[in-house]
């Protein structure tokens, strides 16, 4: 893309309304716009990190055997009603008449929706175990929406649901996710720490929450060192029951406590070498519920003997959107975002220093058409200065800089975001390490 004829609004001024840093650059960088309170519309760049998010998030979720669905965002209050939800849910719920005075609602979540679809297409025991995801927008009307998509109304989450014949079957399933999870995290270039959860309005007994580590996150954490390091994670587990338990137990083994629910008796014992604290956002939540909506809302299956089975369930979230300002609380610095490899919108910006210039305008036209698609050409007519300051700002991983001196001697100025590292070097060598 080139920047001279994209929409990316940078701001050079602090906006106001924005507490957070994550939210601040948002607006900044030109990511988001908000259209009401906790609403925003995802502009070019920030619907390209959002859509890259939500893709490793896809691979992993499909990876650990879940099936992709696309369920609608309006509900029947019916539904709802089926499985006794519709008058608890209270006020985050969006509740909407339709013209013939039907009750409907914006979807907060889809355990009704899910468990009536699968209710209609199986019949046996032959049929499960199945997990089922969307990646769709929810609505929740937050007392006070704040800190930008972190706590919007309207956001986007990944939302699996599994059925399973009995429980052990569910603690697979659950285990199987968490794996998902673990894998999805380390992809996005988080570091995230599972922690044993309450059910709250969800319900269930099997709960975690998982909590990336961001100075600027909303909860104080404390946890052992082997989450920092997950990478045996990869590799040495398989979706298999066996593997899976082996895996939950070492993952399970590791301390991890939130503020409220520390406990300095146990923390005492983890080796002073391991002790971590830090503060961290929850960006995705996991729940083992039983028959909590299957058994009211009938949802049934014929056992070997003919006897009627009750799937056990269970959900799993990931704020989707959320873990844009996630990342940026957890990738920044003062000049702006530092976007890991993997979500970052473009992997590189061109920088031409001197537009207008034949051949600093050749070496640019040459690495953009190169980079296919991965690139952001700043061709804009304006001062280095401030083509300097909005790379880092918008937090490339890589600045191509092209200047008339380099382009005499065929080298360009390679800038790695994360590190702030600068190397002269030849086009290709650039273009080797970008791209490889
Ligand atoms: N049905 C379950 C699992 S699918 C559920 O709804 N879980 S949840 O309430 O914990 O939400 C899942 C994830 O969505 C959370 O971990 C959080 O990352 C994200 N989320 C929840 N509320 C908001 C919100 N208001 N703004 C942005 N993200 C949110």
């Amino acid at each position: 893309m080139r920047l001279s004829r994209s929409f990316i609004p940078t701001l050079k001024e602090t906006p106001s309304e924005a507490q957070i840093v994550s939210h601040r650059l948002m607006l900044r960088a030109g990511l988001v716009r908000q259209t009401s309170a906790g609403i925003y519309a995802w502009l070019p760049a920030g619907w390209r990190v959002l859509q890259n998010i939500a893709q490793i998030v896809r691979e992993e979720q499909d990876a650990a055997g879940a099936q992709e669905v696309l369920m609608p965002t309006i509900q029947s209050a019916d539904l709802w009603r089926q499985s006794g939800r519709y008058d608890g849910y209270g006020q985050e719920m969006l509740r909407i008449k339709d013209r013939h005075d039907r009750d409907m609602l914006y979807g907060p979540t889809n355990e009704e929706m899910i468990t009536e679809i699968f209710r209609g297409g199986v019949k046996s025991y032959r049929d499960l175990p199945q997990n089922l995801y969307h990646i769709q927008w929810k609505f929740r009307d937050e007392v006070r929406p704040r800190f930008g998509v972190m706590r919007g109304r309207e956001f986007l989450m990944k939302d699996a649901y599994s059925f399973d014949l009995d429980y052990a079957g569910a603690v697979v399933s659950y285990r199987s996710m968490m794996l998902a999870y673990m894998r999805t995290f380390q992809r996005l270039g988080l570091k995230a720490i599972p922690m044993v959860a309450d059910t709250g309005p969800i319900g269930g007994d099997l709960s975690h929450e998982f909590i990336i580590l961001a100075e600027t996150g909303e909860s104080g954490v404390f946890y052992d060192a082997g989450f920092e390091n997950i990478d045996w994670l990869n590799g040495n587990f398989d979706y298999t029951p066996s593997d899976l338990e082996r895996f939950f137990t070492q993952m399970t083994s590791l301390y991890a406590a939130t503020d409220e629910k520390h406990d300095t008796a146990a923390w005492a014992t983890i080796p002073e070498a391991r002790r971590r604290e830090g503060r961290g956002i929850e960006v995705g939540h996991i729940f083992y519920f039983g028959t909590k909506y299957s058994e009211p809302m009938n949802l049934r299956v014929a056992g070997p003997d003919g006897t009627q089975i009750t799937p056990h369930m269970g959900s799993y979230g990931i704020g989707v959107s959320r873990l844009v300002g996630g990342i940026i609380e957890a990738f920044h610095d003062d000049a702006g975002i530092k976007w890991p490899d993997a979500v970052a919108p473009w992997k590189a910006a061109i920088l031409n220093l001197r537009q207008g210039d034949a051949a600093t305008g050749a070496i640019c036209e040459d690495v953009y058409k190169k980079l296919q698609g991965n690139a952001l050409y700043d061709d804009r007519e304006e001062r280095a200065g401030a083509k300097f300051a909005d790379a880092d700002l918008m937090g490339h991983p890589w600045q191509i800089i092209v200047g008339p001196r380099g382009a005499a001697n065929g080298v360009v100025e390679l800038k790695r975001r994360a590190t702030g590292e600068r190397q002269e070097v030849s086009l290709d060598s650039a273009l080797s390490q970008i791209l490889g």
